[in-house]
This record gives structure tokens, sequence and C-alpha cells, in this order.
């Protein structure tokens, strides 16, 4: 089974996503997700221009000679943009031969070891009452396990959460904007730190001890703060504390892991297994929170949770709506399969996302399941997708109060 044609389709309905689609000669299609929140045009160029000349003609079902053609002849290894393109070539060859086989990735990957997938959702406030709200309206939809993010007195914006969208229209709930430069926020570290385990306090009190709770600190303190943070919210009984320090020193994860007994969660920005050797060895996570999307796909995930299994890390993989829905269902296999599973984010797509990528997935009682369609599960309508061109839009960023810019 030849491929004859790799296509990159833009779309921006809710959110920008980058998919590609792989046909064989055999009419079978499969479909990749290489969505680079913020950077999307650069991987594009990168599969456009090097990448698809590359696989016309190459036989559809070698997806782990793929991979390693794709990686190692590129010279170049490794990066976000490198791996978003291997990784949207690797979904959609896993989703070809799925339909080959007549069979759901996950019956591939070694069928399911469990009926459904935990997920959590994300709920937000400014205030305990706005925040108290947020979590019901998720404990309604279903989820069984919520993210807390909340505002910070003395800051105007509650940070990485929902951007407001100046049209009154939906932008999937992501903190990204549309408009040709970042939005500025403002950050102060040690307001968050006295502010943050009050609020949980409030949360348990209110919700009782069995809901499980998790946080995202995205990479704003420093090892100590890390600590102290992990410490302080221990009384809470955390799920997870996510990305608590810069994700390029992971030194520091050595220094937080010997204070504090919370467990910990990280990977979203990592690109290969080696960004998770020593985490994993040396025990200092709990979670992996690496995407299909911007890990190589669904072959290195499935890689990096088997070795991760033997030191009780589990999953907990990226799930924001920068996350297309065909990333989303990659991982969804790969969660099903693996033994080592622990959570799945699902933020949900908007309705517009939802119409240009149609999906077998359900999410019931706040467990996710891909379905059993062959493949994937999801398919692209082209011309629907056509309807919504790209537009440029970034993540904010922030300043502290004396202008100094600060971590995201
Ligand atoms: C998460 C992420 C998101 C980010 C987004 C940036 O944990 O889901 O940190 O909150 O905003 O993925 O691209
Ligand atoms: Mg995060």
């Amino acid at each position: 089974m030849k491929i004859v044609a790799a296509d990159v389709v833009v779309t921006s309905p809710n959110r920008n996503f980058v998919t590609l689609k792989i046909t064989t000669d055999e009419g079978l299609t499969g479909l990749g997700d290489a969505t680079l929140n913020g950077r999307e045009l650069a991987v594009v160029s990168y599969l456009r221009d090097h990448v698809a000349p590359l696989l016309i003609g190459r036989d559809a079902s070698r997806i782990e000679d793929t991979w390693q053609f794709l990686y190692r002849s590129g010279y170049w290894r490794r990066g976000p943009v490198t791996m978003a393109a291997i990784a949207a070539v690797d979904m959609a060859l896993w989703d070809i031969k799925g339909k080959a086989a007549e069979m759901p990735v996950y019956q591939l990957l070694g069928g399911a070891s469990r009926d459904g997938l935990m997920a959590y959702g994300h709920a937000s406030g400014t205030s305990l009452p706005a925040l108290f709200d947020s979590i019901r309206e998720h404990q309604e939809q279903g989820y069984r396990s919520i993210r807390v993010q909340t505002g910070v007195p003395g800051l105007k914006s509650i940070y990485g959460i929902a951007a407001q969208s100046t049209t009154g229209e939906r932008y999937d709930h992501e903190p990204a904007q549309r408009g040709a430069y970042p939005a500025e926020e403002d950050w102060d570290t040690r307001s968050y730190l006295r502010h943050l385990p009050t609020v949980f306090e409030a949360v348990r009190h209110e919700f009782g001890p069995d809901l499980p709770l998790l946080h995202d600190g995205h990479h704003r303190m420093t090892p100590i703060q890390a600590a102290r943070l992990g410490k302080s919210l221990e009384p809470y009984d955390l799920f997870w504390l996510e990305d608590c320090t810069p994700a390029e020193n992971q030194e520091a994860l050595r220094l937080v892991r010997q204070h504090t007994t919370t467990p910990l969660a990280i990977g979203e920005i990592f690109n290969t297994v080696w960004d998770f050797q020593a985490l994993i060895k040396e025990q200092l996570i709990d979670y992996v929170r690496a995407a299909s999307t911007h890990f190589g796909g669904i072959s290195p995930l499935r890689k990096v949770m088997d070795y991760a299994a033997q030191y009780q890390v589990k999953s907990g993989f990226h799930g924001p709506t920068d996350i297309s829905p065909v990333g989303l269902a990659a991982q969804m296999h790969v969660g099903l399969a693996i033994h080592n599973f622990g959570i799945q984010e699902y933020m949900q797509h908007g309705a517009k996302t939802n119409a240009v990528f149609q999906q077998s997935f359900t999410f019931t009682d706040g467990y996710l399941h891909p379905g059993d369609k062959p493949g994937l599960g999801v398919e692209l309508d082209v011309d629907e997708a056509g309807r919504y061109p790209y537009e440029v839009a970034y993540l904010p960023y922030n300043r502290l109060a004396d202008g100094t810019v600060h971590d995201w």
C-alpha cells in the first residue's frame, strides 16, 4: 500500500489547527495532528516543503521505519516543530493501519486495559463563588476530576485560562487570543503562593475530600517556591501539581521532591523520551504530561509510557483545545491500551471545531472512550475546514510589577 498524497490542511474554526491527510493508492486516508499553538505555520512549511515530498511512494504500512527515517535523516533532531510534523505522519499512518485492519487503533496497541479514561476539566473563577459555580458546572457535565485555577488578589487576569473573546463568540477555552501581538498580563508569585492554599482549603470545605483536584503552575515558580507550594497544598490532597518550575531545568525537580509529597506532573512542552529520561528514572515526577501531537505521535508516546511503567509513573496526557480532535483521539487510543494510564485532560472543543472534525469518541459519566470505528475514529470535512482560514493568534505573556518578563 503506497502513499500517493500528503496534504496539509490549515483551518481556524474555534481556533487554529494544522492537520495532515495522507492518502494511499488503495484509497484509504489517515489524519494526523500537527498543531503547534502560536507557531502553526512553521509546522505547515516543515510538512509541505520537507516531509510531504519524501512520503510519496513510501509503503504506508511501515510506521516505525517512516518515523525513524524522518527523525534520523533530517539530522536536526527534536524540537517542537520537527516533532509535531513527525507526530502528524505517525498518527496518520496508525489511522490508515487501523482502517486497513478494520480495527480501532487501541486494538492494534494491545486492546483495552480499562473500560474508559477518567478525564479532568478546567474550572476557574476570579472569586470563590464564581469558582464554585464553575466546579459545579463541570460536575453537571459529568466530570469527576477538576483542575482548579483562580484569580489572585491584586492581579488583573486569571492566569492560564480561557481568553475573553472580544466578539462574544467562543474562542475554544484556552488562553491564546487572536491578534498580531501577544496580550500582556501581570504576575506576582508571592501573592499567588499566599492565596492558592486558601482557595484549595475553601474548595475542599465546599466539595469534600473525595473529588480529585488538580492545579497547573504554568512554570511560574523557582524551585524553592515550588517546594513551598507543594508542601502548603499537602493538606488538600491534590491529584497533581503541574509544571511547578520551568521545564528546561530538570534539576529543579530534585529540590521540589525533597520537600513535598504532593504528586508532580510535567512534560506538556517536552518533545522526546529523552526529556523524560532522568525525571522518570529518578522518580522525580508522578505523571507524564506529553501530548501525542508534540511528542512525535502514537509510537513514541507508547514507548515512553512503557519505560515509565517500570517506575510506577502514569500518564496524564496534555489535552487542552490546542490539541486537535485528531491528536486527542490518538492519545485516547494509547491511554485505553496502556496499563499505567493515570488521567486524561479533556477541555472540550467548540461546535465549529466539532463540525470540521467528525468524531466517534464518547464522554460518559466522566469517562472518555475513543469509540470502535476503524483507525482513530476522526474524519475531516475538508469543505467545512475551508470555511475558516488561518487567523494569527498568540498565547499571552506576563510581566512583574517592575516590568520584567516572567515565565508563562
Ligand atoms: C494545560 C496547558 C494549557 C495551555 C496551552 C498552551 O495544562 O492544558 O498548560 O493550559 O494554555 O496548552 O498551548
Ligand atoms: Mg499545563
